[in-house]
């Protein structure tokens, strides 16, 4: 992944399970290794995946799929984001990669 500033860094897992669609798609991933400086998909772990129309996420409040533009695996909502917009600002920019970049 690389920021605005041109800084890259990659996040590896060794375990990474999705589940069926009887269980929406709930993400397992652990195993964290890589060069950035914190596992920004530990905050998904253990929830469903969300989509517009299927907001299984754990904020009761607003769907985080619409708000964060993205299928994902939201909780409340997220810190990492791959399917996100790629964009600095309102977030930040960690907002779409695996972890901060320094
Ligand atoms: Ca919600």
């Amino acid at each position: 992944m690389e920021n605005w500033n041109g800084t890259s860094g990659f996040a590896q897992y060794s375990n990474f399970q999705v589940a069926n669609e009887d269980l929406n798609y709930k993400i397992l991933v652990n195993g964290f290794s890589g060069n950035v400086s914190y596992d920004a998909m530990d905050n998904d772990n253990g929830y469903f995946f969300s989509t517009y129309d299927r907001d299984n996420d754990a904020d009761l409040a607003e769907s985080c799929a619409e708000t964060r533009h993205s299928g994902w695996w939201h909780k409340k909502c997220t810190r990492a984001n791959l399917n996100g917009k790629y964009q600095f600002g309102w977030g930040k920019e960690e907002r779409n990669i695996l972890g901060a970049l320094s």
